[in-house]
């Protein structure tokens, strides 16, 4: 501040005084941002503004966070099972005559909306209302499946902060996860030690309910995860995928009876709760009523619902579960609800409100939290699919709520965007062609990544055995058809598997038998020595399952700061030219940051970008990379 005061001065901006000590070290010239944090700071937004946005920012409203008050006695199912195990858990559940609801919000919701986009800091917000406003919830869904990476790999944010910071804020309903059974929460199979101590930690910082499922209803891909849950004293619900269906007696692979069979051998398993988990909404209101009552029927665990509302039938298939029996069923809060989302939850309750399943849930409560949430979106919007209506063609392709918002974008990634229709068409051939299996991730990334192989080489189901004799297939396909996913109902095709596997053998075992157990004190040992810290068990396992991904997280941080107190809107959208705002950088520590100018391009590719914080001029140069 000093120097600018000089630079300033009347008699310096004449050239009326010496400047020869300045001029002869012009290194004095570089103003640099005070302190670290605020120089991290700094280039964020900088890198944001010259890379992304090009200094046009957009408006947003306020979320409003309702005001509450939390009661002393502030109970919820969280104490049930704190205080009476899941076995006193599942004995409540089963004597409730009301239909239980789990909030899919924070994970299930935006995943399936909004490529998985919600950071942290707009959930916490919305934590402590949550707990009052929602207290009779049966769970929120908060956490797993592709949460966990896309916070590390787009949010630059910490997953397992997530999890301690909205414990803190909710600690009266239950909290659950979905995990991938072998696969954790990644796309590939992982050694046993790494599911393992994975489990033990999630359990540990405060997940209740583990959603276990496999990617092709293989049991033996889920016997490690669910032995692993049964040992923390957490719930294990296990999964049956749902597919195709069973109204449908022409086709007889996943009938009744297959849903039947496996849900006994999950109850046999140790399950606590079956959860139906029908990823792609192919639940037909009445296929949910036949199986909801049939099950009813074979198993005495309480039944949890999963469901989207792709085709616009989610609440019609939510009240005929309900009508069948079913315990649970997975909504979310109104104004996140709907297409490849959840039903909303909102709704249902009003729905029910006067029956003998009336939820006992206060509408008018949960619109409070359907408001912020309304606020909180139009942030996100890029992250949006462009489907604006309930789509009848998902029975036909089967494809899983997150991967449907996500398929355009991907397919258009390879340049393919005007071939979309076909290969939405080559997703149902390849579901064929690779046996008609169950699809949900990985499996289901699978089918997308074999689709788009075929339309960008011209392959179809006759022309595969001679066009791609000598091609590599996609490194998914190559780990499907090795067994590395696991083994589907019925086999794999026997022709495909060697036109793929082109000589290498497939196994039949549980990929974990044959992965050596990860070596912990390594990754322990390579962290310390890169990254000056003290790792923990937690940035143990992020390793493990991603080291990539953690290992660039690491360096982003380091570069950037920690980004998570930032509001979303400059998170995604930085300033505008002229624009000021208050931003957190550490708890308490608010600066008041304008946005002054984006300098012209300088002969070695740079910006300066100049702003003014808390008053004082910084400026600092980007490379602009266009
Ligand atoms: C996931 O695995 O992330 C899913 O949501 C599958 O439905
Ligand atoms: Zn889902």
């Amino acid at each position: 501040d000093f120097l600018i005061n000089v630079l300033n001065h009347e008699a310096f901006l004449k050239g009326e005084c010496d400047t020869g000590f300045i001029a002869n070290n012009p290194k004095l010239l570089d103003i640099k941002p005070k302190n670290d944090k605020e120089l991290k700071l700094l280039r964020y937004i900088g890198e944001k503004v010259v890379n992304e946005t090009k200094g046009i920012s957009k408006e947003f409203d306020v979320p409003v966070v309702p005001q509450v008050e939390r009661p002393q006695d502030l109970r919820g199912t969280k104490q049930i099972l704190d205080e009476q195990g899941p076995e006193g858990l599942v004995k409540w559940i089963k004597q409730q005559q009301k239909l239980l609801l789990t909030d899919t919000t924070m994970r299930d919701a935006h995943q399936s909306l909004m490529a998985t986009r919600v950071r942290t800091r707009d959930m916490l917000k919305i934590g402590k209302a949550t707990s009052v406003l929602a207290k009779d919830l049966f769970s929120l869904e908060m956490w797993g499946g592709a949460t966990y990476d896309v916070a590390y790999r787009f949010l630059h944010e910490s997953p397992w902060i997530r999890l301690e910071e909205l414990r803190k804020r909710i600690p009266n309903i239950l909290f659950q996860m979905l995990l991938r059974g072998s696969n954790g929460v990644g796309y590939k199979n992982y050694p046993d030690n790494v599911i393992r101590e994975f489990i033990k930690e999630a359990a540990a910082t405060g997940i209740d309910v583990f959603r276990i499922f496999d990617s092709l209803n293989w049991l033996k891909g889920m016997e490690v995860a669910i032995d692993e849950v049964l040992k923390t004293g957490k719930v294990a619900e296990a999964c049956v995928c749902y597919t195709g269906d069973i109204l449908d007696t022409s086709k007889d692979k996943y009938s009744l009876q297959y849903y039947v069979n496996m849900a006994k051998e999950l109850e046999k398993m140790g399950a606590h709760i079956l959860a139906i988990k029908d990823m792609s909404a192919l639940l037909k209101p009445y296929a949910a009523r036949k199986l909801i009552k049939a099950l009813k029927d074979e198993i005495s665990i309480p039944i949890h619902l999963h469901t989207h509302d792709t085709s616009g039938n989610g609440i019609a298939t939510v009240l005929m579960a309900a009508e069948a029996g079913v315990d649970i069923i997975d909504t979310a809060i109104n104004s996140m609800s709907g297409l490849t989302s959840q039903p909303p939850l909102n709704s249902v309750v009003a729905a029910l409100e006067n029956t003998d399943r009336h939820t006992g849930m206060n509408v008018d409560d949960l619109e409070k939290i359907s408001h912020y949430w309304s606020a909180v979106r139009p942030v996100y919007s890029q992250f949006e699919s462009d489907l604006k209506s309930g789509t009848a063609e998902i029975y036909k392709y089967e494809i899983p709520g997150g991967q449907y918002s996500n398929l355009k974008p991907q397919v258009e990634s390879f340049g393919l965007g005007h071939r979309f229709d076909e290969v939405k068409e080559m997703y149902k051939t390849v579901n064929e062609m690779v046996g008609d299996i169950v699809k949900v991730t990985p499996s289901s990334k699978m089918v997308g990544d074999l689709a788009i192989f075929m339309v960008q080489n011209d392959l179809t189901p006759k022309n595969i055995y001679e066009k791609a004799k000598d091609m590599p297939f996609p490194d998914s396909a190559v780990a499907y058809f090795k067994g590395m996913m696991g083994q589907p109902a019925g086999g794999f095709p026997e022709k495909l598997q060697n036109l793929v596997l082109k000589g290498e053998e497939a196994i039949t075992c549980r990929p974990g038998e044959l992965l050596p157990p990860e070596d912990f004190d390594a990754i322990e040992a390579h962290l310390k020595e890169n990254y000056n810290m003290k790792p923990n068990m937690k940035n143990l396992l992020s390793y493990a399952l991603y080291p990539k991904v953690y290992e660039d997280y690491l360096n982003y941080i380091s570069e950037y700061g920690d980004l998570s107190r930032m509001g979303s809107d400059i998170f995604f959208h930085g300033l505008a030219e002229g624009e000021t705002s208050e931003i957190e950088i550490a708890e308490g520590k608010v600066l008041i940051v304008k946005l002054q100018d984006i300098g012209k391009l300088d002969n070695t590719g740079h910006r300066s970008v100049v702003f003014e914080v808390n008053g004082n001029r910084r400026e600092i140069k980007v490379f602009d990379k266009a």
